[in-house]
């Protein structure tokens, strides 16, 4: 007869709820906001997966007459996958605010006095031009603890004391992953479909410090400033690979497993760069530094450190490796 107690092993099964609610107990006075909160986004994440499977089978592949608030074309499944998000989300009592890709107003829920202590972004279906060809989207969701006082809404939102607590993505590929930080280090979950859970696949995952790997769309090669034309003439010089998927979760995936740099800088018609800061940039830049990379803009400004004016603000991205991010920096010269 062997020893009749548990311990905890890595080869312990561990779904995402009960991960977050260990987490949760290591924390004397929670609350219990955040499992709440991941409870609802793990379930429309399932629900969403589900649609893009089926996409082709139920005929919700395909644009819509319709753009969205950037006045990009909208996809049908982009209307219902934020439908599936907003209906998850909008019955969480501790949720004041959400923001998403597709609608041009935050959806207001609950005054902050009324109990609204979160705000959450989320671009529901990122990559969806890829759905037609069956190639990986995702969502991406970023969580805001709200500053206790008066504001409430946009204003509370966008002010300096609201803070980013947890940050994540889903990834619709070959697996479903579902990759998390709450701010102590990044995990990594994969949907059994047999028992319909997220299961912890991956602790604590560490980004490579390197990767001879750039991901761009090097197609607007003219268009880039001529410091991002200087990196990337390096990059060729020193036999480096390339890798685009053209969907961000995608390439932040491959590039957090893999190691190497994703760059969406700024173009000669999109000055601002094409990313959003909310909803794109800050969460992955959270991920990304949390597993022990950088993130910063295409002139080297920490993206962490960006404050949105406006909720669908554009910024630039350069994330990934620390090392891979630091010789972008020295290769290129960003005080242009
Ligand atoms: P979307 O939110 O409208 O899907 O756009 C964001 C996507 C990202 O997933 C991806 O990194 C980028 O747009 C690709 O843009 P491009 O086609 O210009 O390379
Ligand atoms: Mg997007």
């Amino acid at each position: 007869m062997g020893d009749p107690t548990t311990t905890w092993t890595d080869d312990n099964l561990m779904s995402l709820q009960s991960h977050v609610l260990a987490g949760e107990r290591e924390h004397p006075g929670a609350t219990g906001d955040f499992s709440w909160i991941l409870s609802a986004i793990s379930l429309a994440t399932k629900t969403i997966g589900n649609k893009v499977r089926r996409a082709r089978i139920e005929d919700v592949i395909g644009e819509l007459a319709s753009n969205n608030t950037h006045g990009e074309q909208q996809q049908k499944l982009d209307v219902i996958a934020n439908e599936i998000i907003k209906s998850c989300l909008g019955s969480r009592a501790n949720i004041g605010v959400l923001v998403s890709e597709e609608d041009e107003e935050p959806t207001i829920l609950r005054t902050r006095s009324d109990g609204g202590r979160y705000a959450v972004f989320f671009d529901p279906l990122d990559g969806s031009s890829n759905i037609d060809v069956s190639v990986g989207v995702g969502t991406i969701f970023g969580v805001l603890r709200l500053p206790d006082g008066g504001k409430g809404g946009t204003e509370a939102l966008l002010s300096p004391e609201a803070v980013m607590v947890a940050a994540g993505y889903v990834l619709y590929g070959s697996s479903t992953v579902f990759v998390l930080t709450t701010g102590n280090g990044v995990d990594m979950f994969v949907l059994d479909h047999s028992i319909g859970s997220y299961v912890l696949t991956k602790r604590d995952i560490r980004i490579p410090t390197e990767g001879k790997i750039y991901s761009i769309n090097e197609a607007y090669s003219a268009r880039f400033q001529e410091h991002v034309q200087t990196y990337l003439q390096w990059a060729h010089d020193n036999d480096y690979s390339s890798r685009y998927i053209g969907s961000m979760v995608a390439d932040v995936h491959r590039t957090l497993l893999k190691g190497g740099v994703f760059l969406y800088p700024a173009t000669s018609d999109r000055p601002e760069g094409k990313l959003r800061m909310l909803y794109e940039a800050l969460p992955m830049a959270m991920l990304i530094e949390q597993a022990g990379g950088r993130a910063v803009t295409d002139h080297g400004t920490r993206i962490l450190d960006l404050k949105a004016s406006t909720i669908h603000e554009r910024t630039s991205v350069v994330l990934g490796s620390s090392g891979e991010v630091d010789l972008f920096e020295k290769h290129s010269d960003t005080s242009l």
